[in-house]
């Protein structure tokens, strides 16, 4: 997607702090971090949202869901605990129409969410 900010670092036209990587995804650290770790996790492949998948995208969110397992495992949190985030549209707070998710960990996270 041309304007898209995130099919960027997922094509490496633009930086980020990128902690993982394979053929499918990349994850990077947040800008605006809300804990010690806070990771977004994407697919390269540009989808607006969670709303755009369908039954064959199924294989690519079960990958997704294991990389952010790797990844907590890397970032030291895995035992402690952490929380994966999908926000879907606007209501849901999607600020990014890349489809990601946010790995939040390091601390103590509250519940209920705002
Ligand atoms: P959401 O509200 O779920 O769409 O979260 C989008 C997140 O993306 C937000 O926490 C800030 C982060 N973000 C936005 N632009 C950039 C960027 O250019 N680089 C990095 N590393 N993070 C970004």
């Amino acid at each position: 997607m041309p304007d898209c900010v995130f099919c960027k670092i997922g094509s490496r036209e633009l930086q980020a702090m990128v902690v993982y990587e394979d053929p499918d995804f990349i994850a990077f650290r947040d800008i605006n971090p809300m804990a010690p770790v806070h990771v977004l996790i994407i697919p390269k492949a540009h989808y607006d949202s969670l709303e755009e998948f369908q039954a064959q995208d199924a294989n690519l969110l079960g990958r997704m869901m294991l990389a952010a397992t790797h990844i907590a495992r890397q970032e030291r949190v895995a035992e402690r605990g952490y929380r994966l985030i999908l926000n879907v549209g606007s209501e849901g707070g999607q600020a990014v129409r890349h489809l990601h998710v946010h790995l939040i960990g390091g601390r103590q996270l509250q519940w209920p969410p705002g």
